[in-house]
This record gives C-alpha cells, structure tokens and sequence, in this order.
C-alpha cells in the first residue's frame, strides 16, 4: 500500500471517451485493467466524471454551422467545441462498467455549467472557479497525486497543471492514459506539465 499522503485521481474513464462512445479516445478502454490494479495500492482514490448538460457551450450543436473540433473564442479562452458528450443521466456519462468503482472514496461531477467547460479536477475553464477537490485532498493530509485516465492531452494534464500549481506532487502514469492528440496537443501538453514539474512515467 502507498503511504496515508498519496491520492491516485482517476479522469474520466467513462463511455462516451471509449471506443465506441460520442468522443471517443483510441485505445481509451485499454487502461482500465491496469486502472483498477493501481485503485487497490491508495488509501485515497478519486474518480471524476464529465457531466454536461445539455446546452452545454463547449459542444458544437449547440453553436450553429460549427463543426466539432473547431475552436471558438471564450470569455476564459480558447474553446475546442467538441462533439455532444458526457451528457448527464446518459450511458455516455457513465463511468466505463469495466471500471471499478468500490474502492473511489469520492467521485468529483465537473463541466455541470452550461456557460464553462471544466477539463480539470480542480478548477473550471476560468483557472479560479473551483470544483472542491483541493479542499477534500487537503482536508485529508494528502500531498501527493498520481493521476490517470482520459485524456491524457486534455483533462488528465489539466488536473495535473493545476495540482502542481497547487502545490500537489504530481505524477502522470502516461501508460494508463491515452489521448486525442488534437493539432498537436499531445505534445504540447507534455511540454508543459515537464515544464510545471510534472512527473511523467510510463
Ligand atoms: C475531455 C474533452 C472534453 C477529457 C472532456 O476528459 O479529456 N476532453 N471533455
Ligand atoms: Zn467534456
């Protein structure tokens, strides 16, 4: 077992980001084994879930002749408008059913406004709005993170940016992530979470 300070935040490993699903990431459902072996090594585990309404502004019908994966201009920044996803109440919100789901202490539900999309566990899109999870990690003496799941460009590096902006030592086990490498995200995403201190392991 790991020692009493370190959390393991699994991102989002839920249908609509596998094969299969609304936004799906390759290989997305190949991680989970491996997933739900690291769940029983923490004494803490997190699951967060993408959970949008409907109207959601981050996807591309409800943004009228836009096509998904476009970029629009957001009051917080860029936006990628993406395909209808993770819509609450849907199967395609749902944590993967392969996933275990018994040893998570916590599931976070984030990217439940319609006016701002939330890649990161921590915070919304506007880098301040926050979810609560700082608060729970702390609250619980943990001061080490060890963060997987999907994707590995988009919401796993932005929990990890933020937990090592906050001060968490963070780890991203890039085996146990896949991504949807989007223009260049990928690698880009990696350039700045080694930038921000990031670990990166296999
Ligand atoms: C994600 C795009 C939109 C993710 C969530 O989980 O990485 N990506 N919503
Ligand atoms: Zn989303």
């Amino acid at each position: 077992m790991r020692a009493a300070n370190e959390a393991l935040i699994v991102i989002d490993v839920q249908n609509d980001f596998c094969p299969g699903g609304a936004l799906a990431v390759a290989g997305g459902d190949e991680i989970i084994s491996r997933i739900n072996g690291l769940m029983t090594e923490f004494p803490t585990v997190v699951l967060t879930q993408d959970w949008h309404p409907a109207d959601h502004t981050s996807f591309a019908d409800n943004h009228p002749g836009a096509e998904p994966f476009s970029l629009i201009d957001m009051p917080y920044g860029p936006q990628v408008l993406w395909p209808t996803h993770c819509v609450q109440g849907t199967e395609g919100a749902e944590i993967h059913w392969t996933l275990r789901t018994d040893p998570a202490q916590l599931i976070v539900r984030k990217g439940f406004r319609a006016g701002i999309d939330s890649y990161s566990a921590f915070f919304e899109n506007d880098h301040s709005t926050p979810t609560g999870l700082e608060g729970y990690l702390r609250s619980r003496g943990v001061t080490a993170l060890t963060l997987v799941g999907l994707a590995t460009d988009y919401c796993v590096a932005y929990s990890a940016l933020d937990a090592a902006r906050l001060g968490f030592k963070a780890t991203v086990l890039e085996g146990a992530t896949r991504a949807i490498d989007l223009n260049g995200s990928l690698a880009e995403a990696r350039d700045k979470m080694r930038a921000a201190g990031v670990a990166l392991e296999a």
